[in-house]
């Protein structure tokens, strides 16, 4: 190991920035339960409903003009991949929020994605400034493997927090499971505490 290894630095808060079972990867592996979508972006349409005064659908064009926004951020996935420093395009998470103002007893969020993926992120886990919905990956539009035309991004809960192919927000005022929740993963899913599983 040199003392230049990445997988050893630090972030600025003094946590590894490397979470703990997390091996790093220069690939980008593909994950999903069930098959690819296939979506149009002329059909496409993004649901926000729930906790809301007011229950809205964006087309493509519409969510877009939301806002835009450019991050930088790591993936880390419970099956132990960690991959560093991707680029990410796409509309905040907080122009959504913003745009819909949801009522203050929402709490929590359930998030729907194209071909029936679900998963539960605290609301103001979505609120920091790196959660977007992410068209783009290092310059180049998202593959349909990797979430065409727009996949959620978390980059501080693992990666099946940030779902692929999302086509809607649900808004709550108590704490769901999702898809993988049911089946045993942690609802919260922070690495850095390795809540893989609950
Ligand atoms: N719609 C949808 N999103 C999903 C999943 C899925 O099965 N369906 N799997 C999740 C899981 S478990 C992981 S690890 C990541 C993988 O994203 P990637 O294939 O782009 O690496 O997508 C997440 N988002
Ligand atoms: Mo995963």
């Amino acid at each position: 190991m040199s003392r230049t290894d990445i997988s050893r630095e630090l972030r600025p808060d003094g946590k590894p920035r490397l979470p703990p079972g997390q091996r790093l990867v220069k690939d980008w592996p593909v994950l999903h339960y069930g098959s690819i979508p296939r979506l149009d972006l002329k059909t496409w349409r993004f649901h926000v409903w729930g906790l809301v005064p007011e229950e809205k659908t964006f087309t493509w064009e519409e969510f877009n003009a939301l806002g835009q926004v450019r991050t930088v951020s790591d993936i880390h996935c419970v099956t132990s991949w960690s991959k560093f420093d991707n680029e990410w395009e796409g509309v905040p998470f907080r122009a959504v929020y913003e745009a819909v103002k949801p009522l203050p007893e929402a709490k929590y969020v359930m998030v729907h994605c194209y071909g029936g993926y679900t998963t539960n992120i605290p609301l103001e886990d979505l609120l920091r400034d790196d959660v977007l919905f992410a068209h783009s990956h290092n310059g180049q539009p998202l593959t349909p493997e990797h979430g065409w035309p727009m996949r959620l991004v978390v980059p501080h809960l693992y990666f099946w927090k940030s779902a692929k192919w999302v086509g809607g927000l649900q808004f709550l005022a108590h704490d769901r499971p999702g898809f993988w929740e049911t089946y045993g993963y942690h609802m919260y899913g922070d690495p850095w505490k390795e809540q893989r599983y609950a």
